[in-house]
């Protein structure tokens, strides 16, 4: 595994963002393990998944001007992740543009939905934190469709490997066919399991082999 994976697991596992127990999720489904990604709130720890998602994204090899980062979780990711991109990647990513979304629409000033650049006629990677359901992707989509931009792939911390609610295919495959775009993440449910095996007790392992069993994707 990567280093950049292995040091994200380190560190999520130190500051508790990486939890074993019983979560309900936002599609309700009960799940053995939760990834907060909003406990990365020191300088030492957004550096780090501030560097994990660089890598990600320039072992992509994926072209695009604008990073998009929806509201709110997206934001600080979109920024921290733009500056990483130009210091690991270099002049390549000299002209990346960061944008996000407001949740409010504003009435005054220049108006609109959208922070940053004009997005129209520019290619877009959607950053976001991780995506079960992919409802907050759908969202994040349509508001860079409204605005003539073209979406040419999507970015997260974590794919969880389940399926999309009534349907066989993973969150990720349904998402990646629906918009014909690549999607990314550092890691995956199967690299933690991989990773955490020597450290996580016979119960624990049980749990998550019997949720892959009920939710977890074939693809
Ligand atoms: P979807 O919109 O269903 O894809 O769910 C994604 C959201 O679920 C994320 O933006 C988080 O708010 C939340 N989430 C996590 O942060 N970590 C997890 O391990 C699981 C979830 C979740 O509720 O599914």
């Amino acid at each position: 595994m990567e280093s950049f994976k292995t040091q994200l697991l380190d560190i999520a596992l130190e500051i508790n963002a990486l939890k074993f127990g019983e979560f309900t999720l936002k599609s309700g489904r009960k799940s053995p393990y939760f990834f907060n990604l909003g406990l990365f709130a020191n300088a030492k720890d957004l550096k780090t998944l501030a560097e994990s998602y660089a890598n990600t994204i320039i072992k992509s090899k994926l072209q695009f001007d604008v990073l998009f980062g929806p509201a709110y979780k997206g934001i600080p990711l979109a920024a921290l992740v733009a500056v990483k991109l130009y210091e690991l990647g270099g002049e390549d990513y000299a002209n990346l543009s960061f944008s996000y979304n407001r949740k409010e629409k504003k009435d005054h000033g220049e108006g609109g939905m959208i922070v940053g650049p004009s997005l129209t006629g520019k290619k877009v990677l959607i950053i976001d934190d991780v995506m079960t359901a992919g409802t907050a992707i759908n969202e994040a989509y349509s508001i860079i469709k409204n605005e003539q931009a073209e979406v040419v792939g999507i970015v997260t911390s974590l794919d969880r490997q389940e399926v999309a609610p009534g349907s066989e295919l993973s969150t990720t495959a349904t998402v990646s066919k629906r918009f014909n775009v690549p999607v990314f993440s550092i890691i995956t449910l199967a690299d933690i399991v991989a990773y955490l095996k020597p450290t996580l007790t016979a119960e624990q392992l049980q749990n998550i082999e019997n949720y892959r069993a009920q939710y977890g994707a074939k693809d």
